[in-house]
């Protein structure tokens, strides 16, 4: 199956009860900004090319970001500051995502997360993580003959990413590293595979970035690095 039929799979799993219910009762409710918006209010799949050799793993779209528009990290606060950050590094067309016909193309990048339906509180459950993990597997299982590098954004994605790079065919230290902004950790390549590196880095959450947490240059210095062991 190509990554494009798996992209088109996910966008009618249903199988996250409470989910299902939230994503679509945030398209009933909406926001008053985005009232003349057709809410996409299912799963979202991963945005960028096949061909990536570098992933880029969030945590779940944002209820009136990728739940309202379809495309991840679009149409959200996160998104402008990750975009921002790919356009500087010049893997984005443009660093503004706004919708998904607005002609925004990446370069050798692609962004998905574990989770793949905003959930409530922006917080999964342990379950709904796990129950969403084999979307990710079969991803990354389509992006590895091309994929070098990803970078996790959060502890989340971290936590949540090792056990499906696990699974695609990666090798995993024991015990298994912690999250840290910074941290970064090389992933032998099953049987004559290359290895792939994952780096940590904070999440561009609005919680980080106006807090200064994450500040722009941070952002961008996680990425340039990741974008050049993936030879990008
Ligand atoms: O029917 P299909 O084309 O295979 O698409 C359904 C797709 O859903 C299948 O690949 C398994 C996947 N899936 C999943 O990954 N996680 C779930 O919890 C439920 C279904
Ligand atoms: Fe399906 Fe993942 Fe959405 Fe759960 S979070 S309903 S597994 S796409």
């Amino acid at each position: 199956r190509t990554l494009a039929e798996l992209d088109a799979a996910l966008t009618e799993c249903r199988a996250c009860p409470r989910l299902v219910e939230w994503r679509e009762q945030i398209a009933e409710t909406r926001r008053a900004s985005f009232a003349d918006w057709t809410y996409w209010a299912r799963p979202v799949p991963g945005f960028g090319p096949p061909t990536a050799s570098l992933l880029i793993i969030g945590l779940a779209p944002a209820a009136h970001g990728g739940n309202r528009t379809g495309r991840m990290f679009t149409g959200d606060r996160s998104g402008d500051v990750l975009y921002a950050a790919l356009h500087d590094l010049g893997l984005a067309s443009s660093p503004d995502a706004v919708s998904r016909d607005d002609g925004l193309t990446l370069r050798g990048v692609r962004v998905t997360a574990p989770v793949h339906c905003a959930p409530p509180a922006n917080k999964p459950t342990p379950g709904e993580r796990d129950t969403c993990r084999p979307w990710l597997v079969r991803e990354l299982e389509l992006l590895r003959p091309h994929l070098r590098a990803a970078v996790a954004l959060g502890a989340f994605g971290w936590d949540a990413a090792l056990p499906a790079f696990g699974a695609a065919g990666w090798a995993l230290p024991r015990p298994r590293p912690a999250f840290a902004h910074g941290a970064r950790l090389i992933l032998p390549g099953a049987d004559t595979g290359p290895p792939l590196e994952l780096f940590g880095c904070f999440h561009v959450s609005q919680r980080n970035t106006f807090t200064g947490k994450l500040t722009p240059g941070m952002l961008r210095d996680v990425l340039r690095t990741a974008a050049q062991v993936a030879g990008l």
